[in-house]
């Protein structure tokens, strides 16, 4: 059994990482096709080890035939594309922020709410566009679902420490070329940052909202609360940090009921897509250098937060382009597959 799978915005970073899932986990594909605009159309781009796709423009291109697309053009180019691939009768799976609050777009995390997918591709007459949460969301609800099964979260309240690739390769570009400035006693202006990101942290990821929030904080509120449960309070600060991979969170949970750390402890422990790793010493944590390239949501510092009735604290990290992106989209049509919930195809 075999599926044609198209990986649209695959020569950005996230895409790159898409056609690498893909070939890594062997996922079942009797062809990949690289998608991108039209300015990208003709580049080539590897998938697995051996294969190298010369990218095809999507503007162009007629998606009847495909069965998934896993998209991340950008949501302005999702906006447009996305529904076009899915009337054609392939299965979307978006990356970006444009459908992820739709009511009729499931967005999903699998070993959080793969019912949720179910449920939606159940309806006669459903989208077939499945939304991609946001990085900084995906890796805070595995570490969440456990603890919520078990003790039944209230409130969360998050710091996040994301990595500039959550930025795209531009966001990557520029720490380097700032980095390499500031040894050299050069001043570089920043262009995808608002403030210099070498040697600094800013408090600002995506614009700002009428209540002073950002769009990156208000997205962890309301994904977590349509992921997980939407009676859970949600406060985030999002920081933006001069690290290329791997975002890091701190996390500070008030339960309804007690939660006692050693069955946090097991909780966590028995959750898949996440492991714990808490030695209390020194470097007894995880950090983002560690856990790129990881499929996991690591949970290091976990302890019970005293300030608060039924509190717990954790720090979780996870590679923002892998479980925060590509790997969460690619075990989301796995999902699909393993499940049967599109017909099957002979190889
Ligand atoms: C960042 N989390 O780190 C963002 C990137 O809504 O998919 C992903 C934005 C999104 O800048």
């Amino acid at each position: 059994m075999a599926y044609k799978v198209a990986v649209v915005g695959a020569t950005g970073a996230v895409g790159r990482e898409m056609l690498k899932t893909l070939a890594e986990r062997n996922f079942p594909a009797s062809e990949v096709i690289a998608l991108a605009s039209p300015r990208s159309a003709g580049q080539q781009v590897s998938f697995g080890d051996e294969a190298i796709l010369t990218v095809k423009n999507l503007e162009t291109f007629d998606f009847r035939g495909v069965d998934f697309g896993l998209f991340s053009p950008g949501a302005s180019i999702s906006a447009v594309h996305a529904p076009r691939a899915a009337e054609a009768g392939c299965i979307v799976i978006d990356n970006t922020s444009h459908f992820r609050m739709e009511p009729d777009v499931p967005l999903v995390v699998p070993e959080v709410n793969t019912h949720a997918l179910e449920a939606f591709m159940a309806k006669p007459d459903w989208r077939r566009i499945i939304a991609n949460p946001n990085c900084s969301t995906i890796q805070m609800v595995v570490a969440l679902k456990p603890l919520h099964e078990k003790f039944g979260i209230r409130r969360v309240s998050v710091a996040t420490y994301q990595s500039v690739s959550g930025a795209g390769k531009e966001g990557m570009d520029e720490l380097e070329r700032a980095t390499k400035a500031t040894y050299v006693h050069e001043t570089t202006k920043p262009e995808v940052f608002t403030k210099p990101i070498a040697f600094n942290v800013i408090p600002h990821i995506d614009v700002f909202m009428k209540d002073g929030a950002t769009k990156e904080e208000w997205k962890m509120t309301v994904e977590t609360r349509k992921i997980l449960d939407p009676d859970i309070a949600v406060f985030a600060t999002c920081v933006r940090v001069p690290v290329f991979i791997g975002h890091g969170e701190a996390v500070h949970v008030e339960f309804a009921n007690p939660a006692p750390l050693e069955a946090a402890r097991a909780a966590l422990r028995a959750a898949p897509g996440v492991t714990l790793f808490d030695e209390r010493e020194d470097g007894g944590y995880v950090t983002p250098l560690e856990c790129q390239g990881e499929d996991a949501v690591y949970v290091s510092r976990l302890r019970v937060d005293p300030t608060v009735p039924h509190g717990l604290g954790f720090w979780c990290v996870s590679d923002n382009l892998r479980k925060g992106a590509a790997l969460n989209a690619v075990q989301i049509a796995e999902t699909i597959v393993k499940r049967g919930l599109i017909g099957k195809k002979a190889a």
